[in-house]
């Protein structure tokens, strides 16, 4: 499969995991989880091509594994709009976070913080390079905002870690917004 193919079905895969499973057909479980047999099938691709997606996502999007029924599923490590409960364990997060967006959003960015939108948390990179890839997706200059995370934390924030690495938490005040890293590329 070409990487257009591979982005293509990723795409599709990510919408009915996240966002919109009921569209092809699916219903996930409390945790997100569908059995592999059956998304196979409502997804209309193979078992090779699920794997080559999977193993190829350039963000480990998606996990495998086989559940306590002996059941092989699927589900989405992050960014679900629909109701999922991924079961994150509250985590420690580093001193500083990172937020790639685009600098149109950044004088609403400054007034209200960053706010989850639809998904189910605002999602925050560990390193500066991964929030700017984050931020070219919006088109435009892109800004990078530090998080003060450490601080957030021992105000009472909490923080997750998702299966591939994105740091989540509810809501960043602007207050715990670093102005002067604010990085306009
Ligand atoms: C912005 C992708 C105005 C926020 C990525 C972002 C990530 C505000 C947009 C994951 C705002 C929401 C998530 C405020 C936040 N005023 N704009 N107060 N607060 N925003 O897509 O973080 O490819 O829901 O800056 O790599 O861009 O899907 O969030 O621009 O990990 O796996 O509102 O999605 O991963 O956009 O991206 P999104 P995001 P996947």
């Amino acid at each position: 499969m070409d990487h257009q193919q591979l982005v293509k079905i990723s795409k599709r895969m990510s919408k009915a995991l996240r966002h919109d499973p009921a569209r092809v057909g699916l219903t996930l479980d409390p945790a997100g989880w569908v059995p592999v047999e059956v998304f196979l099938s409502a997804m209309g691709i193979s078992r090779a091509d699920l794997d080559e997606v999977v193993a190829g996502n350039d963000k480990q999007r998606y996990a495998v594994e086989t559940g306590p029924d002996g059941v092989e599923r699927i589900r989405a490590n992050q960014g679900h709009s629909v109701p999922v409960e991924l079961g994150l364990v509250p985590q420690e997060p580093p001193e500083v976070l990172f937020h790639g967006t685009g600098s149109a959003a950044l004088e609403s960015i400054r007034a209200t913080g960053l706010n989850r939108g639809g998904r189910h948390h605002v999602h925050l990179s560990s390193d500066a390079d991964t929030a700017r890839r984050v931020g070219t997706r919006r088109g435009g200059a892109v800004a990078i905002l530090t998080v003060r995370a450490g601080e957030m934390a021992r105000a009472g924030h909490v923080f997750y870690v998702s299966g591939n690495g994105v740091w989540l938490t509810d809501s960043v005040p602007p207050v715990f917004i670093q102005p002067l890293r604010e990085e306009l590329l």
